[in-house]
């Protein structure tokens, strides 16, 4: 069977990481056989990063192909006749939530300080202190880098909510009335959308970003629903 590298689950969510909860959502959306093997070092994967999934002896990294894969193997089963246009539109929006959203989560969870400790003491529990609080700092300061060196950690905090409140409004507005991103059916899109709606709004964290997606009647709605529908283990 398909296996799905990925971490433990946390915060109340399928997975903390979007990228992980992306391909699993995928996955049940697409009604693919997989189990679960939990990672607890990501440099252990072939891209040091998590997710990746073995199936039938091939090992494939990162969201995006690992998809790409399993759309090939599996005849492209939440594509749904969409045209061109709107697969265009749904190829930007998955973008703009990897590229640009998932800095302001990012920030939210590692740096600042209130959240900081709540993610060293969730995300790594399953290590002993006080060697938790140094894999933390090290962690902590690479996130940092990479938020540096991409650009969101030289800007201040109301800034990558401003930043990230029109993320949201893009996709708030995207969605519309709409049951689903994809349409009247999910579409691949779903699965990242709700990875990043899920991600901003469960954790029990100080973030103005999940607050703002709580304005949003259509976003808070199109979550609850889907999750009853995708995981119905952690719906609220
Ligand atoms: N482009 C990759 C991104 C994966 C990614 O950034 N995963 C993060 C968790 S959200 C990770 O494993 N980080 C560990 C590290 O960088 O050490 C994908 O789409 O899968």
């Amino acid at each position: 069977m398909l296996e799905l590298h990925q971490f433990a689950p946390h915060f109340g969510l399928p997975n903390a990481s979007p990228f992980c909860m992306k391909v699993e959502t995928f996955l049940r959306l697409a009604g693919i056989e997989y189990k679960t093997v939990d990672v607890t070092d990501p440099r252990k994967g072939p891209n040091g990063k998590a997710p990746w999934i073995v199936d039938q002896g091939e090992t494939i990294p990162d969201s995006r192909f690992i998809i790409e894969y399993l759309n090939r193997k599996h005849g492209y089963p939440l594509r749904n006749n969409l045209n061109k246009e709107q697969l265009a539109q749904h190829h930007i929006l998955t973008r703009m939530l990897d590229e640009s959203t998932y800095w302001g989560m990012v920030h939210e969870r590692w740096v600042i300080p209130e959240n900081a400790e709540i993610t060293r003491d969730t995300l790594l529990e399953f290590i002993p202190n006080p060697m938790r609080k140094l894999v933390f700092l090290l962690g902590q300061r690479s996130i940092k880098s990479a938020l540096h060196g991409q650009g969101t950690g030289r800007l201040s905090r109301e800034e990558i909510t401003t930043l990230a409140k029109h993320d949201i409004d893009a996709l708030s507005d995207f969605l519309g009335d709409k049951p689903y991103f994809g349409g009247d059916k999910p579409a691949e899109i779903d699965a990242t959308s709700l990875a990043y709606i899920a991600g901003f709004i469960t954790p029990k964290i100080s973030s103005k970003i999940g607050d703002y997606i709580k304005t949003k009647e259509n976003l808070v709605a199109y979550h609850k629903r889907l999750m009853k529908e995708i995981f119905p283990d952690l719906a609220t």
